[in-house]
């Protein structure tokens, strides 16, 4: 005779094996990896070939069309990066979210430019540069860390600084950027910027930052600010109301690149500085593909050389473009130099 005990057990794993026939294992499966312009797919399948009623897809949370539970997904519209992807499966009673990415990759190498100096002009070498722009003849430019935070007008001939401004020791500054007579300045942690008077310098307003992780660098494109964050992601920012409308991802045909930093528009073109690497990105802001990295090693090695500079942070952060004379210029942070440079494809 079984006990009370083993006829419970017998029932426990009866309905074990019964919640194991009804339940669902499903897989997305999607194209990993995949370069702009190629096609990738997302299907969704049970395990066991369990019926499903339907299967809806998303890319970023943007539903996507399909057929038998089979999506094809547009790499040209989504850009660079990596891409969230998701299925809602609708299965008897039920349904399911899962999730995968994809990651697409830029569609041709990048082109590799050196440098030759045009012209070189002295730069306070106690300036921790953050943002560098040329207006109107002068050199504007915001330094950072706690305490030595400020937004400067300087003569480019002599680096001596016209104009300035303190910026409170809560603050860490960061870049900066000049629009409609109005500069544009980033604080780092705090997840705040503000909005000076070109002309007196003056505080007109501050604004919160949206969903980009801190604030690093800035340019804008003559309709929107751009702002880098020190992700591998830039934003576009409406100027009036300061709200962070898109933002792209910034990838070579082998990888993202990360901590995007100072920020220059040329041409058409956004030329980023990333952090602690003497090189500068230039990238398709339509797609966020890199299309050329300059290597500037040399110019970072012959002024650490010459000013025996030892703080370890002193990188090459800083450009900014005079766009009636087509000048190019850059400097780093801590250095006592700022150069007219060429870029020369390799
Ligand atoms: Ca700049």
């Amino acid at each position: 005779m079984h006990s009370y005990k083993t006829i419970l057990s017998y029932a426990f794993v009866l309905l074990f094996l019964t919640a194991c026939s009804n339940r669902y294992n499903f897989t997305l499966t999607t194209t990993a990896k995949v370069v702009l312009n190629q096609k990738a797919t997302a299907s969704l399948t049970e395990k066991s070939g369990k019926p499903i009623d339907s299967v809806q897809f998303y890319v970023n949370g943007r539903k996507i069309p399909s057929t038998n539970n089979t999506a094809n997904i547009d790499t040209k519209t989504l850009g660079v990066g990596k891409h969230v992807v998701s299925a809602l499966v609708f299965y008897p009673e039920k349904t399911k979210k899962v999730n995968n990415s994809i990651e697409v990759l830029a569609d041709k190498p990048y082109d590799i430019y050196t440098y030759e100096i045009v012209n070189t002009y002295p730069h306070d070498k106690t300036a921790f540069t953050q943002g560098l722009e040329y207006h109107n003849g002068f050199i504007y430019e915001s330094t950072g860390r706690r305490g030595t935070s400020s937004i400067r007008k300087t003569e480019l001939k002599t680096g001596k600084v016209l104009q300035k401004v303190d910026i409170d020791d809560r603050y860490f500054g960061e870049g900066m950027t000049i629009f409609n007579n109005k500069i544009y300045f980033l604080t780092w942690e705090s997840k705040m910027g503000f909005v000076y008077n070109l002309d007196t310098f003056e505080k007109e307003g501050q604004f919160s930052y949206g969903n980009s992780r801190q604030g690093w660098g800035m340019t804008h494109n003559g309709t929107e600010l751009i702002k880098s964050d020190g992700s591998s992601k830039l934003w576009f920012l409406d100027p009036e109301t300061k709200e962070e409308k898109r933002s792209i991802n910034i990838y070579t045909d082998k990888n993202g690149i990360k901590d995007l930093n100072e920020l220059e528009y040329i041409n058409g073109k956004i030329y980023a500085n990333y952090w602690k690497e003497p090189l500068i990105a230039i990238i398709n802001p339509d797609n966020g593909v890199v299309e050329g990295i300059a290597n500037l090693a040399g110019l970072q090695e012959q002024i650490i050389k010459e000013e025996k500079i030892t703080d370890g942070d002193a990188v090459l952060n800083g450009i900014a473009y005079d766009q009636e004379n087509n000048r190019i210029f850059v400097t780093g942070k801590l250095w006592g130099k700022l150069y007219e440079i060429k870029l020369v494809k390799k």
